[in-house]
């Protein structure tokens, strides 16, 4: 059936979804919502989008992109002729650019871009797909170094530069963090004592915890996962209360990476081993007792081979 309508002339929805990074059922949407969707037929009767369409289809993204809201951006393209059409006035402030920033050698760069326009149309299905696609795939360590962090920087970036972007950040977040917990935890953990996982006082960035956390669970560690804004005195009552052979501890800002909260941290016998890892601590002030890590896969590593291995 399927190779049957992939042989007739124009796209199907599936085909055209493929090429603008969305989902097909965004495409389905615009159509209902906007009369923006396939003007062929095929002599089967199936519903193709012809070149002109595709053309249209790629204009009012452009304009998405470049800060109209869709129905604006529906209405500019299909009102222009099929190529560069001109961003309603008040909008573009941001440039159409989608944000990326580098990522590491190997990484499949369309799919990172993929993922970075799918976060710019707030495109949540097709944002789910990406990250649970890639996780499903790769695993943990290299869907969020290859694929989630260099999306997330380039919002980031795109979020310094014009003041914008605030939505895409939230909903990626939310995304990222929905598919990093999703990771089911080990059925039967290595670790007999807890790994525990927080991040400091008054620190809100907790996905590298949640990646952590997912991460060590493919590699069968069983992590307690805090989250953000962790008090001292609560992460000194868990630490009290269970006895963890970890301890990581994440910072993403200046403003929460004064370290010397560290040091009053409760012992326990054997003794915790500390890790803190994020670019907001005072490197230079960390207690000699801590352990800076600087990766997500250096974390699991030294989690699961360390000398207080779990
Ligand atoms: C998502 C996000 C948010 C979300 C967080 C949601 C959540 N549940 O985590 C929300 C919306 C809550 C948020 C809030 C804020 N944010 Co914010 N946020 C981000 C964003 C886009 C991603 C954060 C992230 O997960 N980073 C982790 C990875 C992706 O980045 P990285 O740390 O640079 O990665 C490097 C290393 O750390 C290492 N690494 C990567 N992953 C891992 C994992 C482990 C385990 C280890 C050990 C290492 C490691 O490898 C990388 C290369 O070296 C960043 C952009 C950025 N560049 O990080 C801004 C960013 C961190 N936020 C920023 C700011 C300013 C804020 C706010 C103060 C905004 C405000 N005015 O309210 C608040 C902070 C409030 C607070 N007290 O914490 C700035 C910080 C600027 C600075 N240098 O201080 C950034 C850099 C954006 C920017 N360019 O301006 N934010």
């Amino acid at each position: 059936m399927r190779g049957e309508t992939d042989r007739e002339p124009g796209l199907g929805v599936g085909a055209v979804a493929r090429r603008l990074g969305l989902a097909a059922a965004t495409l389905r949407t615009w159509d209902r919502r906007y009369g923006i969707g396939p003007s062929g037929r095929s002599p089967g009767g199936h519903r193709r989008y012809t070149p002109g369409d595709v053309a249209r289809l790629e204009a009012m993204q452009r304009l998405i992109l470049a800060g109209a809201p869709p129905g604006e951006a529906a209405h500019v393209a299909l009102r222009e002729p099929p190529g560069e059409p001109r961003p309603p006035r008040g909008h573009g402030a941001g440039g159409n650019r989608v944000p990326v920033g580098e990522a590491p050698a190997g990484a499949d760069t369309a799919e990172v871009r993929g993922l970075a326009r799918a976060a710019m149309s707030l495109d949540v299905p097709a944002m789910n797909d990406a990250v649970r696609t890639a996780i499903a795939r790769d695993g943990v360590v290299r869907a969020w170094d290859g694929l989630m962090v260099p999306v997330l920087v380039g919002i980031g970036r795109k979020h310094a530069s014009s003041g914008g972007c605030v939505e895409v950040e939230h909903l990626l977040s939310t995304v990222v963090l929905g598919g990093l917990a999703e990771v089911p935890p080990p059925a039967r953990p290595v670790n007999v004592r807890p790994v525990l996982l927080a991040c400091a006082p008054e620190e809100q960035h907790s996905l590298p915890l949640y990646a952590l956390a997912a991460a060590l669970a493919q590699g069968g560690v069983a992590a307690s996962l805090l989250g953000a804004r962790v008090p001292a005195d609560a992460l000194a009552a868990a630490i009290r209360r269970t006895g963890p052979g970890t301890v990581f501890v994440w910072s993403q800002i200046a403003r929460t990476g004064d370290p010397d909260w560290l040091s009053d941290l409760p012992g326990t016998r054997p003794a915790v081993r500390l890790l803190a890892g994020g670019p907001g601590w005072r490197r230079d002030r960390l207690p000699d007792a801590v352990r800076f890590v600087t990766s997500l896969s250096q974390a699991v590593t030294e989690i699961l081979d360390g000398p207080a291995a779990p």
